[in-house]
């Protein structure tokens, strides 16, 4: 069945989104996601320039060649924007064979390995009142587990609190690209953020109890070191995990974290490849991959990754923030709904504007999440409103030390 069209399309509707559409012979239509946050144009480029003509009259069915082919014939491989695109076109493919077949995609993963996919959400605040108060807004909303992020005494901005203001004064919700043509500079102090967060999860399991699980975000920010001491210091308040506590690159780092604490670790939303999970995987370092259908390659990778995680117990944690589209986001619930080795699900529900171009049946319910059953991924898009909401350039913010030195945001 032959490929007759590969369009990209960049949509703004709250935030920016490219996605991959491809068009067969006989009119089946697959979508891809290829978001990559702060750098989407790049990923567009490297569709629209270099693979959409590469994909004409390809044989639609055979997706796992095609990877193969995309990534093999490149010559230069792996790194965010390969791996996006490439992600992109595994999806629509996956999509396709889905609608082909009058499948959901989890079906032809293997089918249900449970009903649905438990997830958590984001609570965050400037300071404990505020912080408590979105922690009962989750609760109310059905989550079960819960992360938690929080301002930092003396550090004018940090990641992921929501109520923060962004340079142009919009809240920072839980978008941190910030529109604009230069990225924002916040500051970041890791002494004063070691000595707060232990008190803030000894106060969240004070008032809360034992047993909701509780996630936390390092943010890639600590030296091996300060991140065996966080988890260490975290210890008595039970972590789910704490997730990239030291910048992805140095993976021997979790050597020493690991030899220091007990606490669960997450790590891997800036992993592109199986590869990057090796050495982890192989020695037990981390306990929840949280690479992402989009950036990782798409669905057969992921698949993959899991497989050779679950030979030593570990479980997936798959990022899911909404600079992941609602294609991104349903290509990794169909994963976690067939493999064995689930953990849980990151999930940030898309704005309203989002889910009027993005037509999905992902459902939410309690604290669950589920990709429907409709044949293929389940996500469609409606390209008259994408067209609605042109591109907007926006940016990641970055972190400087008070000395003035770049630090890892
Ligand atoms: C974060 C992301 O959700 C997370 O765990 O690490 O929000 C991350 O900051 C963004 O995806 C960056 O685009
Ligand atoms: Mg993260």
């Amino acid at each position: 069945m032959k490929i007759i069209a590969a369009d990209v399309i960049v949509t703004s509707p709250t935030r920016n989104f490219v996605t991959l559409k491809l068009t067969t012979e006989d009119g089946y239509v697959g979508w891809g996601d290829a978001t990559l946050n702060g750098r989407e144009l790049a990923v567009a480029a490297y569709l629209r320039e270099h693979v959409c003509q590469l994909l004409i009259d390809r044989d639609a069915h055979r997706i796992e060649d095609t990877w193969q082919f995309l990534y093999r014939s490149a010559y230069w491989r792996r790194g965010p924007v390969t791996m996006a695109s490439i992600a992109a076109v595994d999806m629509a493919l996956w999509d396709i064979k889905g609608k082909v077949a009058g499948l959901p995609v989890y079906q032809l993963l293997g089918g249900a390995s449970r009903n649905a996919l438990r997830t958590y959400g984001h609570a965050s605040g400037r300071d404990i009142p505020e912080l408590f108060d979105s922690i009962r807004e989750h609760l109310d909303l059905g989550y079960k587990s819960i992360r938690v992020q929080t301002s930092i005494p003396g550090v004018k901005a940090v990641y992921g609190v929501a109520a923060q203001r962004q340079a142009t004064g919009e809240r920072y919700d839980y978008e941190p690209a910030g529109r604009g043509v230069t990225p924002k500079e916040e500051d970041w102090d890791t002494r004063a953020y070691l000595r707060h967060v232990p008190r803030v999860f000894e106060a969240v399991r004070n008032e809360f109890g034992p047993e909701i699980p509780l996630l936390h975000d390092g943010h890639h920010r600590m030296t091996p070191l300060e991140a065996a001491r966080l988890g260490k210091d975290l210890e008595p308040y039970d972590l789910y995990w704490l997730e990239d506590c030291t910048p992805a690159e140095n993976q021997d780092a979790l050597r020493t974290v690991r030899a220091a604490t007990t606490t669960p670790l997450a790590i891997g939303e800036v992993f592109n490849t199986v590869w990057d999970f090796q050495t982890l995987i192989r020695e037990q370092l981390i306990d929840y991959v949280r690479a992402a259908s989009t950036h990782f390659g798409g669905i057969s990778p992921l698949k993959k990754v899991m497989d050779y995680a679950a030979q030593y117990q570990i479980k997936s944690g798959f990022h899911g923030p909404t600079d992941i589209s609602p294609v991104g986001m349903a290509a990794q619930v169909h994963v976690g709904l067939a493999i064995h080795n689930f953990g849980i699900q990151e999930y940030m529900p898309h704005s309203g504007a989002t889910n009027e171009v993005f037509q999905q049946q992902i459902r939410f319910v309690d604290g669950y999440l589920h990709p429907g059953d409709a044949p293929g991924l389940g996500v469609e898009i409606d390209e008259a409103a994408a067209a609605a909401y042109p591109y907007q350039q926006a940016y990641l913010p970055f972190n400087r030390l008070a000395d003035g030195t770049m630090h890892d945001w």
